[in-house]
């Protein structure tokens, strides 16, 4: 029998992990349709695993006589569907949809209110059967993440595409719900893939496949491209991923700025972001101490707009994001304060992390004198996905515009060269009395809050 790594035909059973060489319609030992197989199959080494339809999934475990019906999770104070199980979206039925319009297409279906304790209970336990595999797990929400398998196959005794689909049957059986795994050598197209076949799926993307497979997609497959961005786009004749392709990488970026170059290169299935384990850097923040207290929302807010250029010019040099916005505020009786805001997506914009950080401190500007100041981001991510154009409103956008532009003559002039109107000729009151302290919170991750 030719070795499984060079036999392009060689695959496994999903369900009782039989080798399986030749291309049989059934496993030859259980009888089950459900194989695996692939010309890279043992080569591919980066996972995306992504549970389904989570939160439906948790409650029909949790009662059976659920099992066969469709099920919607949701309401309460959005009034929207957090999610449905798979028979009520046969139905038509998606997340972010009103719950009255859920109701119309599927009127019969059983509606549950979100329990977030128990699924972010459900979402650990998952979480650290990933951790098992390998250390290196970067989870993206609760309930996906990216693995990188790569090293692990003498640990496990077996390949990674083997280790996920044992995964997965182990999922099913400790914990009671299923995912979708999609294995590539790449995190853009491990998490495309996992998205393929749902629900039960496991899906397969190869080096020498990517660009025709990437070719027929629509241009929203790409991170980052929503409606907004891909109505700019379909403007200019591009709808297609193979549009993309088609395109020269000095043009994409003359059109698009910095999207250019993720359209270019994802496009081209090329993606060499690592996997990021959870345990790396938490948050990027900085902080004052005043020499003199200050109370109001004028005196506060040049000093959290400074304080946010810094903390947005380290998450540029070190290409991360944050998704939460975290405001630390010392009162003058040493009580500490902190509130925070979770983003629809990471940011490393000075701008938006100062809006946030303003909303939070508006409400805690009641009088109370503070001595300290401080503001950060966590939930640390690559910046790739940082404020993604379609999702920041038009004014918002046009700063983020304004804030490229200060950037690139900082880096020219220097710091001083540019200053904002927040902290232009203002600022002097909340300046210092000790060279700035800046300090690594230790931060959790979101839905370990919840
Ligand atoms: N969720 C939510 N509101 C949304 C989207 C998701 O509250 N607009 C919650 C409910 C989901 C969970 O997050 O169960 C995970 O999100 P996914 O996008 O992974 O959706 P599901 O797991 O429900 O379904 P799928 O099988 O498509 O992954
Ligand atoms: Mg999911």
């Amino acid at each position: 029998m030719a070795s499984p790594v060079n036999d392009p035909d060689h695959g496994f059973c999903r369900d009782c992990l039989a080798l399986m060489p030749g291309r049989p319609p059934r496993c030859a030992q259980c009888g089950s349709p459900r194989l695996a197989r692939h010309p890279e199959l043992y080569r591919l080494h980066i996972a995306h695993i992504d549970c389904d339809a989570f939160y439906a999934a948790v409650e029909k475990r949790d009662n059976p006589e659920l099992r066969n019906k469709p099920v919607i999770i949701g309401g309460g104070k959005r009034g929207v569907v957090s999610t449905a199980c798979y028979i009520a979206r046969i139905q038509g039925v998606r997340s972010a949809m009103p719950m009255f319009k859920a109701l119309e297409a599927c009127p019969e279906a059983i509606v549950i209110k979100p329990d977030m304790e128990k699924y972010v209970r459900v979402g650990r336990e998952v979480r650290a059967m990933m951790q098992a595999l390998t250390p290196l797990v970067e989870p993206l929400s609760i309930d996906e993440a990216f693995l990188d398998l790569s090293g692990t196959e003498r640990l496990h005794g077996r390949p990674p595409a083997l280790v996920l689909a044992d995964f997965a049957r182990r999922v099913e059986k400790e914990i009671g719900i299923t995912i979708s795994a999609g294995l590539s050598y790449c995190k853009f197209l491990a998490k495309i893939a996992s998205d393929l076949r749902k629900p039960r799926g496991f899906a397969v993307i190869g080096e020498a496949e990517a660009v025709s497979f990437l070719a027929e997609q629509p241009v929203t497959m790409i991170w980052g491209v929503g409606k907004a961005f891909a109505s700019v786009l379909e403007r200019d004749g591009l709808r297609t991923i193979g549009q993309l392709q088609a395109m020269e990488q000095g043009e994409l970026l003359r059109r698009y700025g910095s999207m250019g170059s993720r359209l270019y290169h994802l496009a081209r299935g090329k993606d060499d972001r690592r996997v990021h384990p959870e345990h790396e850097a938490k948050s990027v923040s900085a902080e004052t101490t005043f020499d003199t207290d200050l109370a109001s929302l004028v005196d506060l807010a040049p000093v959290l707009r400074a304080l946010s250029e810094k903390v947005s010019a380290r998450l540029k040099k070190a290409n991360m994001a944050g998704q939460t916005v975290v405001l630390k505020l010392k009162t003058r009786d040493f009580k500490l304060r902190t509130r925070n805001r979770q983003l629809s997506d990471p940011t490393r914009l000075a701008d938006r992390i100062f809006h946030t950080g303003l909303q939070l401190l508006e409400k805690e500007t009641d009088g109370t004198k503070y001595r300290l100041l401080g503001i950060g981001v966590s939930d640390l991510s690559d910046d790739d996905r940082a404020d993604p154009p379609d999702l920041i409103d038009e004014r918002a956008r046009k700063r983020a515009l304004a804030e490229g532009a200060v950037d690139v003559l900082r880096d020219k002039f220097g710091r001083k060269a540019v200053e904002t109107g927040y902290t232009f000729g203002k600022g002097h009151r909340g300046r210092p009395a000790r060279p700035e302290e800046e300090e690594e919170a230790e931060v959790r991750h979101p839905w370990e809050r919840i």
